[in-house]
C-alpha cells in the first residue's frame, strides 16, 4: 500500500486541484472508523465513530483547509481571515504557517475552548476577539475578505467543502459501501453539506451504490435549522456549534431532504452524557460538540427511528479531540487524591 500523504494527494481526481496547485498538507485526512459496541446495544444497528479528532490539528477541518490554503497560496494570497468557534482558526493558523501565509482569527471573546485557543496563538496567527458572538465574527469576516486582499478560509470558501467531502469518500472505501445512516453535529452546516456532496459523488462515480441517511443535530440553545429561525443569543456547552445562523442553511436542508434524513436537535444534558459515555466506555475522548451526534441517535434510538433497521451500518462523526476542551473535561469531576507514596495508603484507596 502507498503511505499516506495527505487527502489531496490520495483524491485529487475529485478535488479542485491541478498540477500546478501548492499541496500544502500536514497530511490530514485517513482517520479510523471505530467500532462502537456500546452504542450498537443501544440503537440495534452497527455503529462506526470517524474519529476526526485525529487530524493532525486535531478537528476535521483540516480537510478544508489542506484545500482552502493550497489554492489561497496557488492564487498569491498572502494573508486569510476566518471567524471561528475555534477549530477553524487552529486549523487556519497551522495550514498558514505551513503554507507560508499570514492569518488572522476573529473569535467570540470568552467563548472559545483553550486548547483551540492555544493552536491558534502558537501558530502565530493575528488573534482578534470580538465583542460578539461567532455570527458576528462571521459577518465582519465577510465584509474584510470581499473589499480587501484578504483570502475567506470559513466553510462559504467552496474549497473548504471540497476538501471535507472526502471523509465520506473513506467511509465508502473503508465500509465497501455508504452506511444506512450518517450522524453528525451541525453549526455552521458546512460539514453536512460536504459530507452529503461526498456521498453523492462516489455513487455517481461508481465507487458507491447506496447513499445514507443524513441525521444532523444541534444543540438545544443553538438549533436555527430546527425552529426554522435565526437565533440571536445561541447558547451551549458546545461552544464549537453556538451558531445562531449557520452560512449553509439551505444546503444543510437539502442534504437533510434530499436524504430522507433529519436535522434535530439534543439538549446540553444529552450531550454531556453522550461525551461522558465515549469517554467510559468506548475509550474515545472528544470535545462535547462532538458528542452531539452520539446524543442525538441515543436520542432516536429511544423513539424507536431505528426499529426495522436492525444491524444497519450507522457512522458517526466525531469532528474534534476532547484535548481541545479540557476545561469542560474537568469541570464536575473530582480532583486526584493527594497521598504520600506509600503501599499501604494507596490499597486502602483502591479498595485492595
Ligand atoms: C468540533 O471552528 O464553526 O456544521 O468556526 O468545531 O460544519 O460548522 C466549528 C464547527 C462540529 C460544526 N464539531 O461543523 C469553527 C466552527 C466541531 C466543530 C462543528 C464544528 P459545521
Amino acid at each position: 500500500m502507498m503511505p499516506w500523504k495527505g487527502l489531496i494527494n490520495h483524491y485529487r481526481e475529485y478535488l479542485p486541484v491541478s498540477d500546478k496547485t501548492p499541496v500544502v498538507t500536514l497530511y490530514e485526512g485517513h482517520t479510523p472508523l471505530v467500532p462502537a459496541e456500546p452504542l450498537n446495544k443501544i440503537t440495534g444497528l452497527q455503529v462506526f465513530l470517524k474519529y476526526e479528532g485525529l487530524n493532525p490539528t486535531g478537528s476535521f477541518k483540516d480537510r478544508g483547509m489542506t484545500v482552502a490554503i493550497s489554492r489561497a497560496k496557488e492564487k498569491g494570497a498572502r494573508v486569510v481571515m476566518c471567524a471561528s468557534t475555534g477549530n477553524t482558526a487552529a486549523s487556519a493558523a497551522a495550514y498558514a504557517a505551513c503554507g507560508g501565509l499570514k492569518c488572522v482569527v476573529l473569535i467570540p471573546n470568552g467563548n472559545i475552548a483553550l486548547g483551540k485557543l492555544a493552536q491558534a496563538m502558537i501558530h502565530k496567527a493575528q488573534v482578534i476577539a470580538i465583542d460578539g458572538n461567532f455570527d458576528d465574527a462571521l459577518n465582519v469576516a465577510k465584509d474584510i475578505t470581499a473589499n480587501y486582499p484578504v483570502e475567506l478560509v470559513n466553510s462559504l470558501n467552496p474549497f473548504r467543502i471540497e476538501g471535507q467531502k472526502t471523509a465520506a469518500f473513506e467511509i465508502c472505501d473503508f465500509l465497501g459501501d455508504a452506511p444506512q445512516f450518517h450522524a453528525i453535529p451541525v453549526g455552521n452546516a458546512g460539514n453536512i453539506t460536504a459530507y452529503w456532496k461526498g456521498y453523492k459523488e462516489y455513487k455517481e462515480a461508481g465507487r458507491s451504490q447506496t447513499l445514507p441517511k443524513m441525521l444532523g443535530f444541534q444543540a438545544a440553545g443553538a438549533a436555527p435549522i430546527v425552529h426554522k429561525r435565526v437565533i440571536a443569543k445561541p447558547e451551549t456547552i458546545a461552544t464549537a456549534i453556538r451558531i445562531g445562523n449557520p452560512a449553509s442553511w439551505k444546503t444543510a436542508e437539502q442534504a437533510r431532504d434530499e436524504s430522507q434524513g433529519l436535522i434535530d436537535l439534543v439538549t446540553d444534558e444529552e450531550i454531556l452524557q453522550a461525551y461522558h459515555l465515549l469517554a467510559e466506555e468506548s475509550g474515545v475522548f472528544v470535545e462535547p460538540a462532538s458528542a452531539a451526534s452520539v446524543a442525538g441517535i441515543i436520542k432516536l434510538a429511544k423513539a424507536g427511528y431505528f426499529k426495522g433497521h436492525a444491524e444497519g451500518r450507522l457512522v458517526c462523526t466525531l469532528t474534534g479531540h476532547g484535548l481541545k476542551d479540557p476545561q469542560t473535561a474537568m469541570k464536575d469531576l473530582p480532583k486526584p487524591v493527594v497521598v504520600k507514596a506509600d503501599r499501604q495508603a494507596i490499597l486502602k484507596l483502591i479498595g485492595i
